[in-house]
C-alpha cells in the first residue's frame, strides 16, 4: 500500500521531519527483527479527530515489550499524548498511526541487551487495507502453506517485528497464488488468523473466533467486535476451528485496526455461504464503521478525541 509522506514524525520526545527519520543500517532491529509496533487509527469523528481505543494499543505495545524482554523509556501516558501530538502536527483528521520501538546501534551479535531504544511514531493516510470492493463484496483467501508462529517459538501474542516475517511469507504466498489475503493455521493444524487480521467464523446463528492460546495476536479491533456482538444479545463463543470448518461456515469474516470487518467470499476456491457478506457480517461492520467515528454515544469512552 502505497503512502503520502506527511510533515512531522515523533522522535524519542521530539517532532522531527518527516526526510530526517532515517535508521541506521546497523540498527539491531533491522538485522534480528527486535522491536515492537502498533497500528491505530485515527477517525474524522462527530466531534472532530477521535483515536480508537489508543490506550489499548498502548498497553498491548508495553506487553509487546515486555514479551520480548525490552523495556520501554516512555509509559502508557508519554506514548499516547505523543500520538495525539504526531496527528495534531500534520494537521490530520483522519489517518493511520504507526508507533515502533526496536533497538539501536551499538555493536554486533544477537543479543541486544544494553543496546539503545529508538521509538517513532509516524501519522499518515490510510484507506482502506483490503480494498473498498472488499469491504463491500468481500475477498478471497486461502489457506497458508505457513504455519503460524507458535508460542514456543516467539511470544506469539506480541507484535513483535521478526514476527511478521512469518505474516510477510504468507500473504506473498497468496498474493503470488491470486488470493487477496491468508488464513495461517497454527502447529496443531487449528485455524489461527490472517497475516494481519483475526477471524471470525458465523455457524447457524453462532460467532466463533479462535482464542487467544491458538497462537494469535490478541486483537483489539477482534475485542470490539466480540463487545459489540455481546451487546447486540449474540453469543461470541472463542473455540478452536479447524480447516474443515472452515468449509462448513455460514460467514466468515476479518477484523484488524487496518482491516477494520472486511467480509471473506471466498476461502480456498469454496464459495463462503452464498459467496457474498452475509447479515452477521454486515450488521456488526455497519455498527463498527458507526462507532468509530462517534455515531454511536455509547461507545464514545472507545474514542480518545486528539484536541
Ligand atoms: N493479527 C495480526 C497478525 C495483526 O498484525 C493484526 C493487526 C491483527 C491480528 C488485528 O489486531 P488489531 O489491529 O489490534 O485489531 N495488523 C495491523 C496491520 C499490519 C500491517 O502493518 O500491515 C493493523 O491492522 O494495524
Amino acid at each position: 500500500m502505497k503512502i503520502q509522506p506527511t510533515g512531522k514524525i515523533w522522535k524519542n520526545g521530539k517532532l522531527i521531519d518527516w526526510e530526517d527519520a532515517t535508521v541506521h543500517v546497523m540498527s539491531h532491529g533491522l538485522h534480528y527483527g527486535t522491536g515492537v509496533f502498533e497500528g491505530i487509527r485515527c477517525y474524522d469523528a462527530a466531534a472532530g479527530p477521535a483515536i480508537f481505543r489508543l490506550k489499548e494499543h498502548m498497553k498491548r505495545m508495553l506487553l509487546s515489550a515486555n514479551s520480548i524482554n525490552m523495556k520501554l523509556p516512555y509509559g502508557m501516558t508519554e506514548l499516547s499524548n505523543a500520538a495525539k501530538e504526531t496527528v495534531k502536527a500534520n494537521k490530520l483528521r483522519s489517518c493511520y498511526i504507526r508507533p515502533i520501538a526496536f533497538y539501536g546501534v551499538q555493536g554486533v551479535g544477537v543479543n541486544p541487551m544494553g543496546y539503545p531504544i529508538e521509538v517513532f511514531i509516524v501519522a499518515f493516510e490510510l484507506g482502506a487495507y483490503l480494498g473498498d470492493e472488499g469491504m463491500k463484496n468481500g475477498i478471497r483467501v486461502h489457506t497458508s502453506s505457513w504455519h503460524r508462529i507458535g508460542g514456543g517459538m516467539v511470544p506469539a501474542t506480541a507484535k513483535a517485528c521478526g514476527d511478521y516475517l512469518n505474516s510477510a511469507l504468507a500473504v506473498m504466498e497468496a498474493k503470488q497464488n491470486g488470493f487477496d489475503e491468508t488464513i495461517m493455521l497454527n502447529e496443531l493444524h487449528m485455524v489461527a488468523e490472517g497475516s494481519g487480521e483475526n477471524l471470525f467464523m458465523v455457524k447457524d446463528g453462532r460467532i466463533l473466533t479462535p482464542p487467544l492460546n491458538a497462537g494469535i495476536l490478541p486483537g483489539i479491533t477482534r475485542d470490539s467486535v466480540m463487545k459489540i456482538a455481546e451487546d447486540m444479545g449474540k453469543d461470541v463463543v472463542e473455540q478452536n476451528i479447524a480447516r474443515s470448518e472452515l468449509y462448513l461456515a455460514d460467514e466468515l469474516f476479518f477484523t484488524g485496526t487496518a482491516a477494520e470487518v472486511t467480509p471473506i467470499r471466498e476461502v480456498d476456491r469454496r464459495p463462503v455461504g452464498d459467496g457474498r457478506p452475509g447479515p452477521v457480517t454486515k450488521v456488526l461492520q455497519t455498527k463498527f464503521l458507526d462507532i468509530v467515528r462517534g455515531k454511536d454515544k455509547k461507545y464514545l469512552a472507545w474514542l480518545d478525541p486528539v484536541k
